[in-house]
């Protein structure tokens, strides 16, 4: 496969890096299967102890320098980025596509959100304002600076192995800091492909070794970066369970989080939507990325007297979807990311069914000639109600569960009635209903849609969710506060040294 190469990609590579410097890494190595065809892609060494110690050590030593530089400087070296990942699109949205199984219109589609997010963070680095205000004191002046924090440490999931890591690595270069990623052990060579477009970049501009680290590696890995004093922030992305695993260990050290965790997102279609366009949306929502998305829709909540009339448009596009091969772009749908993942969507099938579900659309997995590597399963649609056990949990796998309701205020309390709160949606072209549930009293959630789908936010928002989805707010907007430590100043430039409050100190 030319992209491989392309991409500089071996049978066996190095899978620590401090930039442009490489080390094997000495706890052994993770085999990268692809989901496409069940072929192994190549092997990437896992970072040990010793590793890590030297990444750190070599970390450090990069932040003394690199918060030194102006931040549009670093922001030059961002743009830089974005140009070499412009140059390289085909090559690594082929490979995100092959590694982790999505269709290539979507690893073209994830580069691209780096790339746009490398060009937010340019424009950022002239822009980390922050507030001035004025002193209750004469000849004061009072204002407040943002630093850069230091090591951030990311852990990126499977679904995203690429873009989830750039949200965080070009906000926080801008902002001053250095990075140790940990990528999904589902997807190293996506990530591996990435250091080696970055580290011409640094090489060229002479940036210290240590700003942009990659460490490989499973949940031993992880938990390095989770219990490091050394590492203020820790940002991760991916399922809830490993969040609260991280976030515990994190907090008893009092280091900060930035946690983007499951979704278990729902449109809810009015009597008053654009059914085509609903259709269009719950469509790609729900079975876009095989359903494995965070922003996922998940569920569809829909008007009773729609009901009908919508389920029979949906089961019958579903029935016009091909399931089959990502890399050819006549398919809509590919695998699932590896066997453990098509369990727990038959898991989740039998679980729905076993609670009383109706499944309109059957699922089941595909075999035969073209998806022998059995990561390929029909994505499928249920009747199902809200208190089902299986609706409340996130199964990363295309299975949708329809629900039925009658009042607005009833949809919006089953919308948010889940653990979770990432994603939501409303398809409605009466305005009461839009704003309401936009309102206080509407969705719960961190993204909340009108006329749009679940998925495919824009980089430009600040992405996450609430509740069990973690809390954390990544990319757009101001989310790069979340990289910087904010600074309080006041400065007398007066003869008197006059208190606060009003207080007297008088000897
Ligand atoms: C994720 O699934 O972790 O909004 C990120 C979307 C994409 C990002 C998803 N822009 O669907």
């Amino acid at each position: 496969m030319k992209f491989l190469e392309e991409l500089g990609l071996k049978a066996v590579n190095p899978g620590v890096s401090t930039g442009t410097k490489w080390m094997q890494g000495n706890a052994g190595s993770i085999t990268s299967w692809s989901p496409v065809d069940g072929r192994q892609i190549g092997q990437v060494g896992i970072a040990g102890e010793q590793d890590y110690a030297q990444v750190i050590e070599v970390a450090t030593k990069a932040f003394e320098q690199w918060r030194t530089v102006p931040a549009p400087r670093r922001g030059e070296i961002v743009r830089q980025i974005g140009e070499a990942l412009r140059a390289r699109k085909q090559a690594l949205g082929s490979l995100v596509s092959y590694e982790m199984g999505k269709s290539l219109q979507e690893g073209l589609g994830e580069v691209q959100e780096m790339i746009d997010i490398c060009d937010f963070a340019v424009g950022l680095s002239r822009q980390l304002y922050g507030l001035s205000m004025h002193s209750e004191r004469p000849s004061h002046r009072m204002y407040e600076q943002w630093h850069p924090l230091g090591i951030v440490g990311i852990i990126s999931a499977f679904n995203f192995p690429v873009a989830v890591w750039s949200w965080n690595a070009m906000l926080a270069m801008v902002c001053g800091d250095v990075c140790v990623w940990k990528p999904s052990e589902k997807t190293p060579l996506s990530a591996i492909a990435c250091q080696h477009i970055i580290a011409e970049v640094l090489e060229r501009n002479n940036v210290p070794e240590g700003v942009l680290c990659v460490i490989n590696g499973g949940r031993e890995t992880g938990e390095m970066l989770a219990s490091d004093q050394r590492v203020p922030l820790v940002s991760a992305t991916g399922s809830t369970r490993m969040g609260k695993a991280v976030a515990t260990t994190v907090a008893a050290r009092l280091g900060r989080c930035l946690l983007e965790l499951g979704g278990n997102n729902a449109i809810i279609i009015s009597r008053d939507a654009d059914l085509d366009m609903a259709l269009i949306g719950s469509l790609f929502g729900a079975v876009g990325t095989a359903g494995q998305r965070c922003t996922t829709t998940r569920r569809l909540i829909i008007h009773e007297s729609v009901y009908d009339s919508f389920k029979e448009k949906l089961t019958k596009a579903y029935g016009q979807l091909r399931i089959g091969n990502p890399l050819d772009e006549t398919n809509h749908v590919g695998p699932l990311i590896d066997k453990d993942a098509v369990n727990a969507y038959l898991k989740a099938i039998d679980a729905c069914k076993k609670e009383g579900g109706n499944f309109v659309v059957e699922g089941g997995v595909v075999s035969g000639e073209g998806f022998e590597s059995g990561c390929y399963v029909k994505p499928c649609i249920a009747e199902a109600r809200a208190d089902f056990e299986i609706v409340q949990t996130e199964t990363f796998a295309p299975i949708l569960y329809l629900m039925k309701y009658n009042t607005l205020e009833e949809a919006i309390a089953m919308q948010n009635n889940v653990p979770q709160g990432l994603s939501s949606a409303i398809m409605t072209m009466n305005l009461r209903e839009a704003e309401l549930f936009l309102s206080a009293a509407g969705s719960d959630c961190g993204i909340a849609n009108v006329n749009i789908g679940t998925s495919g936010a824009e980089i430009g928002g600040a992405f996450g969710g609430e509740k069990e989805t973690g809390g954390g707010r990544e990319s757009g907007s101001d989310a790069w506060k979340n990289y910087m430590r904010r600074q309080t100043n006041t400065i007398n430039y007066g003869t008197q040294l006059p208190l606060a409050q009003g207080i007297k100190f008088d000897l």
